[in-house]
């Protein structure tokens, strides 16, 4: 089937072309990656590695690059879409992990979690705002995860057409699993290892950006 990579990146210049070539080494020739006004050489770098790169003007946000990106996949013939992260911590040889139910008919969107094996170490404070995100998701979209907060997701092209990213930043992540719950598409969690080097833990969201997020989703939630 048809598999477009979507990447949102933000001053990815240091780990996107090494990115790039991880996805291209597994055999996969669609990749899209957003530039979302990066200040560095984001959008250089993916124009030599030879990807459709776009391009935002402004920095909008990752959930804002996402939608970008997944729109370009449905208008040039996607049937599966997969989020990718720019900084390396997702693994390119375990896309097939979440393409398989779909492809399979089992699922319209696959969620990665990285608490479903123990391979994935994940640092203490991550650990703990990631846990109380599973709790907020059941409490606020009824929806019982293992992990909310990870950004490598499958999506069919039909589910990727009835979920509506509206939310520009990173309460995007939130936002796609409250369509999932409300509209009902089958999912199915899969487990995936999230590489956490020095490089993707200076630039991940702190455990302050985390209150932020949840209280932005919370707001936009119940005054929709
Ligand atoms: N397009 C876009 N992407 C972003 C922005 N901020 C972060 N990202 C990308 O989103 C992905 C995950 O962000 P990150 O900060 O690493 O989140 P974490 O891994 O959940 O702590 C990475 O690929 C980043 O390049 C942004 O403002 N715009
Ligand atoms: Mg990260």
């Amino acid at each position: 089937m048809k598999t477009f990579i979507v990447i949102a990146a933000y001053n990815e210049g240091k780990s996107i072309a090494n990115v790039i070539k991880s996805l291209k080494k597994e055999g996969y020739s669609n990749i899209v990656v957003v530039d979302d006004g990066s200040k560095d050489n984001t959008y250089e770098v993916c124009k030599k590695e030879n990807v459709i790169a776009l391009q935002h003007s402004i920095n909008r946000g990752q959930g804002a690059a996402l939608k970008t990106g997944i729109d370009y996949a449905l208008q040039n013939g996607a049937e599966i879409i997969v989020t990718f992260d720019a900084d390396g911590q997702h693994r390119a040889d375990e896309i097939k992990r979440l393409t398989a139910p779909i492809e399979k008919g089992e699922a319209e969107v696959t969620l990665g979690s990285r608490f479903l094996d123990k391979k994935t170490q994940v640092p203490f404070f991550k650990k703990l705002t990631l846990k109380a995100g599973i709790i907020f998701t059941r409490i606020f979209s009824g929806i019982k995860l293992t992990d909310t907060h990870n950004g490598f997701r499958a999506f069919s092209r039909k589910a990727a057409e009835k979920i509506q990213i509206t939310q520009d930043r990173m309460e995007h992540a939130s936002e796609i699993i409250d369509e999932i719950a409300r509209k009902h598409i089958k999912f199915r969690e899969v487990p995936v290892t999230i590489v956490y080097s020095e490089y993707s833990m200076a630039k991940g969201q702190s455990i302050f950006n985390s209150l932020k997020i949840a209280s932005k989703f919370l707001l936009h939630k119940l005054t929709r």
